[in-house]
């Protein structure tokens, strides 16, 4: 049984709600473009970057677009979302996070970012939790997107951690099926039903602290 050494934890929708940003702006996007963009489209975006996202909507829609149209709906979504975080703080740490990301740390324990979002760096500063990272993988670094394991893989390499011992926290479908492919040990953050494969399904990181999960996971193995 390996011994878990660190944790990477994913961002959007674990550590804060950037979820809704994303969906403000993909919908307002949608809208423009004359595609229907419900809650239940944007739940299949969560956790894919931003190319893949547009390219389900357009899929959705039946729309076909020049590489030129593309890029310009990515960059126009990117700045509706900018407009939206750029009030984010400290408040919008998801509840029990910092507490669990201090105990970690306090425990001797390695922790990584493992995002698919290129605004990654930017929302840490923001919601003031970069300090506690040692190392940040973001969609900036990747070139294939969550169901992928690279962006774990990556942060298993810049904390000399094997993935077995490393634990990754998710709240999307496709990040639970990147760290099962990348041999990581995982938690679901969220409602079961979209995290199938996940070891363990936690509502979020209040009420718990790192000890409890990896006793849980030992006995689990
Ligand atoms: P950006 P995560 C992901 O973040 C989001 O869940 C996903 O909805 C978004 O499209 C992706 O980041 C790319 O974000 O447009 O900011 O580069 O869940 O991997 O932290
Ligand atoms: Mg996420």
């Amino acid at each position: 049984m390996a011994t878990i050494r660190g944790f990477i934890f994913d961002l959007d929708g674990v550590l804060v709600d950037t979820a809704r940003y994303h969906f403000q702006a993909w919908q307002r996007l949608a809208g423009e473009i004359g595609i229907k963009f419900t809650e239940k489209e944007n739940e299949q975006l969560k956790g894919i970057g931003r190319r893949e996202s547009i390219e389900k909507i357009l899929g959705w829609g039946q729309k076909q677009a020049s590489e030129e149209q593309i890029e310009a709906w990515m960059h126009q979504k990117n700045l509706w979302y900018l407009e939206l975080i750029e009030t984010m703080d400290e408040d919008e740490v998801l509840p029990g996070v910092r507490s669990f990301l201090e105990r970690a740390a306090q425990s001797g324990l390695k922790i990584a970012l493992g995002s698919a979002s290129r605004n990654a760096p930017k929302i840490l500063d923001k919601v003031k939790l970069t300090p506690y990272f040692d190392a940040i993988i973001d969609g900036n670094a990747t070139t294939r997107s969550k169901p992928d394991p690279q962006v774990f893989l990556l942060g298993a390499e810049a904390l000399k951690i094997a993935p077995e011992k490393l634990v990754v926290f998710e709240d999307a479908q496709a990040g639970i099926e990147a760290a099962l492919a990348g041999s990581f040990r995982c938690i679901g953050i969220g409602e079961a039903k979209n995290l199938k494969g996940a070891e363990i399904v936690l509502p979020g990181l209040q009420n718990t602290t790192p000890s409890k999960i990896i006793n849980q996971l030992n006995f689990n193995n």
